[in-house]
């Protein structure tokens, strides 16, 4: 296994210095991508020392070493997973050829598309989250929030590395054009939906990491089952950083569970709806709670794309991008013959159509995410359940409130109604956040730095970063 180097201005273990105008090219996109970290990154903290893990090795085991840290000396850098030997395109029309070292001539505009597509959303999240720091609920959270940041930027690396190695002239031209678009700008903004919405407060940064950070986590699984291998190797280290993303939004939504239970019994509010009661003792209500879910799961949604989608059979007839889990499917990996059920629109009424395999993969991918999230709900429910709280917290139908593909077209409630549009908006304020829950979140955004406390409105965690005790300092802010 290639060791990280760290000699290099460049840590990477893809033997950089071997190839110096690679190594050039990247040098000089290096100064650009620090000016965008200095001017669209974290806003403030970036003269403070914070406790990060960076990789020192690609072995998902024992890859991290934490140390205090100034982010902007952060050691960004290409890693990539272990080349296996004898690879072979696991799926579609060439598959058990070998894998691709280099890429292939007919491909070329599909996978510069995908590669371009899967960067911009690095840049795009770090530029969401840039204000959150002014008011984390802890030291830890603030931790955790610039650990994701840094990664996220290092992935932004990982797709500005594949650009500039192997797509020569245009790829370095997309590699600046992903420092160049910003999140929400009316005139370069972003290119997907979800990372052009605003996240204004961390519980959208919870559900954020929850819902959005999973769709990462099933896109590359399927782009790290690539016939083009560097781009298969570079999304299986991503996807080891990627867990620990979902782990933070995962937490933090059952740490502001937890806090919202104690709050009820110490109070003996028994009710959940009574949201202002709850509101009165400074925590989160429930059913905002379940607001925020149901935005942050149906805009998540949108970024599978399309029901069917002849670009997505596309890609996999090519070999370029697979299913989830692709080796471990028992079937053909072809998918010429074969269907696949998808929830469909016929006639202003629900159906599930058998579609041909090829064409309905956007719909199984989210299918899959689906079925992951649904699990993440249960673990959350528990939080309730152990309180002896009747609340419990669901997923809405995957036709509400979408943007993109065949429902779009239609108003659906969460319980999966088909209703006019007067009906749903008549009851909107029912299911998604509303502009006065959004101003009682922002009121509780208040900073808690102080080392081992946390808001009033989260839990503590369980166990700390690394295992550091309670008062560890993550973040040093005195001066
Ligand atoms: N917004 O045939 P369709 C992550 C466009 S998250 C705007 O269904 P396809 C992360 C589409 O481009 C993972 N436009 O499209 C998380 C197409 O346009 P053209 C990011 C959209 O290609 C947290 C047209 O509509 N990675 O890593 O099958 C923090 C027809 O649609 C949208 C990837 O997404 C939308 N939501 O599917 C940080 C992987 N949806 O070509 C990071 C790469 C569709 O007709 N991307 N359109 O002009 C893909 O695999 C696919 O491009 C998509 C779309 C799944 C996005």
């Amino acid at each position: 296994m290639a060791a990280v180097s760290y000699d290099e201005q460049i840590p990477n273990n893809v033997n950089l210095s071997g190839d110096r105008r690679l190594q050039r090219a990247l040098e000089r996109w290096h100064p650009g991508f620090i000016d965008w970290w200095l001017g669209m990154g974290p806003e403030g903290f970036q003269d403070n020392e914070v406790y990060l893990r960076t990789a020192v090795g690609v072995d998902p085991k024992g890859w991290a070493h934490f140390d205090f840290v100034r982010m902007p000396d952060y050691r960004w850098g290409i890693f990539l997973a272990p080349r296996e030997e004898g690879r072979v395109i696991p799926f579609g029309r060439h598959k058990d050829e070998p894998a691709w070292q280099e890429v292939p001539g007919e491909y070329r505009a599909m996978l510069r598309r995908l590669i371009a597509i899967q960067g911009d959303t690095e840049p795009a999240s770090v530029e969401q989250q840039r204000h959150l720091g002014k008011t984390a609920p802890s030291l830890y959270d603030l931790r955790n929030l610039f650990q994701v940041n840094v990664e996220e930027a290092r992935h932004l690396w990982a797709m500005a590395y594949l650009l500039h190695a192997y797509f020569g002239r245009d790829g370095r031209e997309e590699a600046e054009a992903l420092l160049r678009r910003r999140s929400g700008d009316a005139d370069r903004p972003r290119m997907l939906g979800a990372f052009n919405e605003p996240t204004p407060d961390w519980l959208s940064f919870f559900m954020f990491t929850f819902f959005t950070d999973r769709d990462g986590k099933f896109q590359l699984e399927s782009l790290a089952q690539s016939g083009f291998d560097p781009l298969s190797r570079t999304c299986r280290f991503m996807l080891t950083e990627e867990a620990h993303h979902m782990f933070v939004g995962e937490s933090g939504i059952t740490r502001i569970l937890q806090r919202t239970v104690d709050v009820m019994q110490e109070a003996g509010i028994s009710d959940p709806w009574n949201e202002d009661a709850v509101r009165r003792l400074g925590a989160i209500d429930l059913p905002t709670v379940q607001r925020y879910l149901n935005f942050h799961y149906s805009v998540t949604l949108d970024l599978f794309g399309a029901e069917t989608s002849t670009n997505a059979a596309n890609a996999f007839n090519a070999g370029i991008k697979g299913r989830y889990h692709e080796v471990k499917i028992d079937d053909d990996h072809q998918l010429l013959d074969s269907t696949y059920p998808v929830l469909s629109l016929r006639e202003g009424r629900f159906e599930t159509v058998e579609e041909p395999a090829l064409n309905a993969l956007n719909a199984r991918l989210r299918d899959d995410f689906m079925h992951d999230c649904a699990q993440g709900v249960k673990r959350w429910n528990k939080v309730m359940e152990k309180a002896g709280i009747d609340f419990a917290l669901a997923l809405p139908h995957q036709a509400f409130n979408r943007q993109i593909g065949q429902f779009s077209a239609i108003s659906v409630t969460p319980e999966g109604d088909i209703v006019d549009e007067a009906a749903w908006e008549e009851r909107r304020s029912e299911r998604l956040p509303t502009a006065s829950d959004r101003e009682y979140v922002a009121s509780l955004m208040q900073p808690c730095y102080e080392t081992g406390r946390y808001a009033g409105w989260i839990a503590a965690p369980k166990v700390g970063v690394n295992r550091q005790p309670g008062d560890f300092e993550y973040v040093r802010i005195a001066e």
